[in-house]
């Protein structure tokens, strides 16, 4: 049946309509800029803290980097259990644990077929244990995500410094993903050695993220160089204050020296997102040695840590060594929950959540000043596409103390902000109490506390500022009974 011409008319009116709608949103939602973090990277975003659990050989015979050629028997964990560490690490509010599944000494936790230097070969449970079998359910029944380290660097492999080594540890990399469940990070270590001869064994990298694909898709992969997520250039714990999460294509290569302050501060240009990882132990060493049981972090450089690497546009990655027994050390543990009790008082209370928000220029008609404020990731404060220089004033009514600030950008369309300041409203005017650089998905500014019934955030950013996320706290330097937190 033919179309009368009114049913036409109305049809096309509509169409039209339709565009003019779509194309009016389109105008209003801001565009991405730069490059953009993937779903599974956004996932790590979204994370805040997790352990590092450095355990192998090196535990009993008390070094650091094993030589491949010490005696498997040496491992023998006396109460091995996994779910100590996951209750521990539960408890100290981490979201996931990264297990060295291969250190550089070649030893497997798990009994690989392609090694003869494993769990298998050790006394420990007559050969049949499996420590990544036990940690995977372990983080499965307390509800943490479960990682791997496993170093390409191999002191044992009889195929090292050979072409047949890459075909070895694709085929361990395979086994570690397919047979513990889901696997949420795999961690490539970037140290090396060169052979007598002085060869150095070339690595199949693409190879070996095709791997990581194909088993565990969602599944972040750190290196120096990412592709996913990269090292922050010190294992100290400390991000950088110019911090981005976009670096030069091409500019990164793992273990190549000479890059650590590029990585500490990423390229503001660059055209791949790969932001940081902050790592440190919080021992001396990354393997446990009893001599160090007295040198467990204070709670003063945890918190510092804490504000440098979750405040600095990072996620914090802290070792926690088990000791021969198989255990995470008391003294270990002790500090882990002083730095969760400060953290549940610090960022308790978001003295924002009350206050009444106006920014100089607000994009379309459609922003609602408190949802700059609010807590919901979905919504965000953005300024008209010609806006780069912008300010939001927060009003908490009546003088209030403070000294804390958290800001996150939007990143799902791009890191913007170059740089940023803080004034608080004293006596009758503003006054700048401090300024900085990169936003990117999370920072925290301390300053010293103040009374004051209004702040101001002005931003610059390279293409208009997208902001998710303002809280603001009144932060205690640590906790009752403990030292002064820097
Ligand atoms: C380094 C390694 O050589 C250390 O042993 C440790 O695993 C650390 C996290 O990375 O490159």
């Amino acid at each position: 049946m033919s179309k009368t011409k009114p049913q036409l008319i109305i049809i096309v009116t509509l169409l039209l309509l339709a565009g003019w709608i779509t194309n009016c949103t389109q105008k209003s939602a801001p565009q991405p800029y730069g490059a953009i973090p993937t779903e599974r990277q956004l996932i790590w975003h979204n994370m805040k803290y997790h352990a590092f659990i450095h355990f192998g050989p090196n535990t009993f015979t008390d070094i650091e980097w094993g030589h491949g050629d010490e005696s498997p028997d040496i491992f023998n964990p006396t109460e091995l259990d996994c779910r100590q560490w996951a209750k521990v690490i539960k408890e100290a509010g981490m979201e996931g644990a990264i297990i060295t599944a291969k250190h550089h000494d070649g030893f497997c936790l798990w009994p690989s077929e392609y090694s003869t230097h494993t769990v298998r070969e050790s006394r420990w449970r007559d050969g049949k244990g499996d420590v990544l079998k036990d940690l995977s359910e372990a983080c499965r029944e307390y509800g943490i995500k479960f990682g791997v380290y496993v170093s390409p660097w191999d002191r044992n492999h009889p195929t090292y410094f050979t072409d047949k080594y890459n075909g070895v540890f694709k085929k361990m990399l395979e086994e570690v993903l397919t047979n513990y469940g889901d696997v949420y990070y795999v961690f490539f270590d970037g140290a090396f050695s060169v052979g007598p001869d002085g060869k150095r064994q070339e690595y199949d990298w693409e190879g070996f993220i095709e791997v990581v694909r194909r088993c565990q898709p969602n599944a972040v992969i750190f290196s120096d160089a990412g592709p996913d997520v990269r090292w922050i250039g010190n294992e100290r714990g400390y991000a950088a204050e110019t911090n981005w999460c976009t670096v030069k294509k091409g500019a990164f290569y793992p273990g190549i020296g000479g890059i650590n302050d590029q990585l500490q501060t990423g390229h503001e240009d660059g055209e791949l997102w790969i932001p940081s990882e902050v790592n440190t132990s919080i021992r001396p060493g990354w393997f446990y040695h009893k001599q160090e049981d007295d040198k467990v972090k204070s709670l003063s450089s945890l918190i510092d840590n804490w504000y440098h690497s979750v405040g600095m546009n990072g996620n914090f990655l802290l070792n926690l060594p088990p000791d021969t027994r198989g255990l995470i050390h008391e003294n270990d543990i002790e500090r882990l929950t002083e730095l969760k009790k400060y953290l549940d008082v610090a960022f308790n209370t978001d003295l924002a959540a009350k206050a009444s928000a106006k920014a100089t220029n607000i994009r379309g008609k459609s922003f609602d000043a408190k949802k700059a404020i609010d807590r919901d990731p979905r919504t965000y404060w953005a300024t008209d596409d010609d806006v780069l220089s912008a300010s939001i004033e927060l009003d908490f009514g009546n003088p209030i103390e403070v000294n804390a600030v958290m800001m996150q950008e939007f990143i799902q369309l791009g890191q913007r902000v170059r740089s940023f300041a803080i004034e608080a409203f004293l006596d009758n005017g503003f006054t700048q109490i401090r300024s900085g650089t990169t936003i990117g998905n999370r920072r925290i500014i301390k300053f010293e506390p103040i009374s004051t019934g209004k702040l101001k955030i002005s931003l610059v950013a390279k293409a208009c500022p997208l902001i998710s996320n303002i809280e603001v706290y009144r932060v205690p330097d640590s906790i009752e009974g403990k030292a002064h937190a820097h």
